[in-house]
């Protein structure tokens, strides 16, 4: 209903700016003319037919769509003292009948100490001294907790302070969860330029979604070379199967103040790699964390919170080169979408209505810092059917 307004408001403003001779008419609705009217335009109405982004009517626009949220059941926040976190979940899968996702799960003695004063058993940002955890649920809002798919790994293995922020791939009846696997708490490398959370990705794999689950112990995606736009952080680690291979994109920061944040794309023919980075990496120049989805003959992204194009619903064809198809608000934070078609190679991708993400209280200050999950819907789907793992 909002876009709709918008859209009224913007058609009436051309409208009054034209000469009374050629007026442009506004349809009901706030629709606009299907076919763009032979005469004079102004930049902004011309690229409602000629642009390729936004200004397309919303009500016609596949990929526009707004987010409503709804709390979960399920979990237990020890009373939302800051000990128990859940966040950055995956993408959603259907397996057996179920739904299942994955997430960085929290339980410490104490909320994170964000100023210097963590060791062992403190945390010092929200995703240290984490776990990946994992629910099951029949219908997406009501979940059981299943607790642990991947440990901490033992010293020196990547992995052993931290492992968080998994996502899932699903490739030639195996399970692959790939998750950023912390060398040193997160934070507390000082040279670095993005509050010091480097970190690389590894993979654990398992024969059913419920484990057991088996580290591989490799680091699957290498931080860049120095000076490259990707040194300090591979974050996010998403992947999903496109022209018969695995695409795996993920966060780099490049540092500076704020931090520059970009999405990457790494593609390998086997889940343990090797993953080669694509040359024209970042292919998405804005966002935070990833969420993509198959979506006609290509791929589309959730591109929010950071950067010049936060906000927006990206679409490419080829997985590499990424246009603007809608501009949008209120994004789900780490949204960890149920993404039918994820793994199958289509090239008819449905979209998506639904998925998990988190919402956050950062009280610092009341030590109760910690992040717990929630569903969100949209309409981005072009007749979404649930496809069995
Ligand atoms: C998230 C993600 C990564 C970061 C931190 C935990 O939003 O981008 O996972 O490391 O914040």
């Amino acid at each position: 209903m909002n876009s709709r307004l918008i859209f009224v408001a913007v058609a009436m403003l051309a409208w009054t700016s034209l000469g009374s001779s050629q007026q442009l008419r506004v349809f009901p609705y706030g629709m606009v003319p299907e076919t763009k009217p032979d005469m004079p335009l102004s930049q902004a109405m011309n690229r409602v037919y000629e642009g390729t982004y936004a200004g397309r009517d919303c009500a016609r626009n596949e990929l526009f769509t707004n987010f409503k949220y709804t709390p979960l059941e399920g979990f237990d926040y020890h009373g939302h003292d800051g000990t128990v976190s859940r966040r950055d979940s995956t993408k959603v899968i259907r397996a057996g009948g179920k739904y299942y996702v994955w997430y960085t799960h929290r339980e410490t003695p104490t909320p994170p100490n964000y100023d210097g004063g963590a060791n062992e058993t403190i945390p010092s940002r929200d995703w240290d001294l984490a776990e990946i955890w994992y629910a099951t649920s029949e219908d997406g809002f009501v979940w059981q907790e299943q607790g642990v798919a991947v440990e901490r790994m033992e010293k020196p293995h990547a992995g052993w302070r931290s492992v968080s922020t998994p996502d899932i791939l699903v490739w030639k009846g195996k399970y692959y969860l790939y998750y950023q696997a912390y060398l040193d708490m997160p934070g507390s490398r000082t040279s670095s330029a993005t509050n010091g959370d480097d970190c690389p990705v590894s993979v654990s794999v398992a024969d059913t979604p419920d484990g057991p689950w088996t580290p591989s112990n490799k680091i699957v995606v290498e931080n860049g070379p120095p000076g490259s736009w990707d040194q300090y952080v591979i974050h996010d680690p998403y992947p999903l199967v496109f022209n018969g291979k695995i695409y795996l994109y993920y966060k780099g920061e490049m540092g500076g103040s704020p931090a520059v944040r970009a999405q990457g794309l790494a593609i390998a023919e086997h889940p343990l790699g090797p993953f080669k980075k694509h040359p024209l990496n970042p292919v998405i120049n804005s966002g935070h964390e990833t969420c993509l989805f198959p979506f006609k003959t290509g791929l589309a992204a959730l591109v929010s919170r950071h950067g010049l194009e936060h906000n927006t619903i990206q679409y490419s064809p080829d997985g590499v080169n990424f246009e603007i198809a809608a501009i949008t608000g209120l994004m789900p934070i780490a949204p960890g979408a149920h993404v039918p078609d994820a793994f199958t190679g289509t090239k008819d991708g449905r979209g998506i209505t639904w998925g998990l993400c988190h919402f956050r209280n950062l009280k610092r200050d009341e030590g109760k810092s910690h992040s717990m999950l929630a569903r969100f819907d949209c309409d981005l789907s072009l007749d979404v059917h649930d496809i069995e793992m």
